[in-house]
């Protein structure tokens, strides 16, 4: 018998590669997407099955985790092996205009599901992945961060999901199941929703060099992340499913980095060295020095001319927009994954480079083909956040 799979928030950029990592690994994925007036299932179409066929390897219901009916109905009919609860209001500055709504979905939607396995007397038969993130460190009380640091969560979004982690682990002890939490730390990847900084920066970048967009905009980058490659996460998730005892684990690649360092890398992926000068809300990144080579190789030579002479006129292409600050900032995480790597054998195969060049690679084709659609006439997207 295929082993079956329940992922909330499989339309997001973790449930995507993780719905894709399960096919081929022979699961019948369920999938639980949100009705939207727009599609929003672009990130698995390529897996996506047309519902007439007989023996079907993905199958999407419509679902919400704020629902409990429907959270208990659907794993009463799909009877899943596994459950990766992946679903949630996942932007920490989006929180802060939200609080409510991210309690209800990322706090106790994970109970809907804890109860709803309780209630349909599965706990024997299914295994439950906990989404748990290193927001819950906060202000942190150490550095590195281990399964054992304390937890001081600095956004409405980190409260939800300390309750999240918590309840997880109160199922775990109170009526045996099988549940634990991945406290994953910040993972990317070229399907990464598009506000959130890393991307933000790599389509922020291949919109100036192909002229565009003049300036990105910043929040607070002197803030550090440890970031690693989604891919590489989501094999945590599967080991962690599949450890016969449940247990919590911290994924993260052990390096942290400025996201001021971020943007300097990514420009210098297409030869544009940067520097950035003055403070805070007066800070700039500006250009000095284009390396020509790299830049025809990633972009053109029609754009390098353009982007010499506009540089030439201004050459500040990052600005900060205070707008972009959170009322309370995490100003540093840093993970310590030895437990992940003894118990799990678990190693990420990205590197922060490796990361950030499949980024820009990925969106200059993206921005390439917007920039074709432009000059052929047609009406492109504006990104406005
Ligand atoms: P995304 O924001 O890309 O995806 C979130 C998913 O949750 C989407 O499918 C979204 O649907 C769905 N969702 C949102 N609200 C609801 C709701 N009310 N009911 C059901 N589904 C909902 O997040 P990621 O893939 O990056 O992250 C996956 C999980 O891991 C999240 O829980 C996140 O908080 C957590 N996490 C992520 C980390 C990261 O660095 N990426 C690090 C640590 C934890 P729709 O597509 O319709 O919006
Ligand atoms: P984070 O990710 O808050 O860590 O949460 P995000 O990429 O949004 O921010 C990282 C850091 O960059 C700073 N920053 C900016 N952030 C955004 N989004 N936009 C900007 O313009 C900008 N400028 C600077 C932020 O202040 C912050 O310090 C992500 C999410 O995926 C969560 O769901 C997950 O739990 C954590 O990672 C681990």
């Amino acid at each position: 018998m295929d082993k079956i799979a329940l992922i909330t928030g499989i339309t997001g950029q973790d449930g995507a590669y993780l719905a894709e990592f399960l096919i081929r690994k022979g699961y019948v994925v369920h999938g639980i997407k949100r009705r939207s007036s727009l599609l929003n299932t672009d990130r698995i179409d390529h897996l996506y099955q047309d519902p007439h066929i007989e023996k079907r390897d993905l199958i999407l219901h419509y679902g919400d985790l704020s629902d409990s009916m429907n959270i208990t109905r659907i794993i009463q009919e799909c009877r899943p092996d596994e459950i990766y609860n992946l679903g949630a209001m996942s932007h920490v500055k989006v929180s802060f205009d939200i609080p409510e709504y991210t309690a209800n979905t990322d706090g106790i939607g994970t109970l809907r599901i804890l109860e709803a396995i309780r209630l349909l007397d599965m706990k024997d038969h299914v295994r439950i992945y906990q989404a748990s993130t290193s927001e819950l460190y906060g202000l942190v009380r150490e550095v590195p961060q281990t399964e054992n640091t304390p937890f001081y969560p600095r956004s409405p979004y980190a409260c939800a999901k300390l309750y999240a982690y918590w309840i997880t682990v109160n199922y775990r002890e109170a009526y045996g199941l099988h549940a634990s939490n991945g406290i994953l730390f910040n993972h990317e990847s070229p399907i990464r929703g598009e506000t959130f900084v890393s991307r933000k920066i790599t389509r922020g970048l291949a919109r100036i060099v192909l002229g565009l967009q003049d300036t990105l905009f910043m929040g607070n980058m002197s803030s550090k992340r440890d970031w690693g490659h989604a891919k590489d996460y989501i094999k945590a998730m599967y080991l962690i499913l599949q450890q016969e005892k449940p247990d919590d684990y911290v994924i993260a690649t052990g390096v942290t980095t400025e996201v001021r360092e971020f943007v300097r890398k990514a420009f210098a992926f297409v030869g544009i060295e940067l520097s950035f000068k003055g403070e805070k809300e007066n800070e700039t990144g500006y250009v000095t020095s284009v390396n020509d080579k790299i830049f025809i190789e990633k972009v053109s030579h029609e754009h390098l001319t353009k982007f010499k002479s506009r540089i030439l006129t201004d050459p500040n292409v990052i600005k900060v927009d205070p707008g972009y600050y959170r009322p309370t900032e995490v100003e540093i995480l840093l993970g310590d994954p030895s437990k992940a790597n003894e118990k799990l054998g678990w190693k990420p195969k990205y590197d922060l480079n490796g990361l950030i060049s499949e980024m820009v690679d990925s969106d200059l084709v993206l921005m390439k083909k917007e920039n074709y659609l432009r000059k052929g006439g047609y009406k492109i997207l504006n990104y406005f956040e």
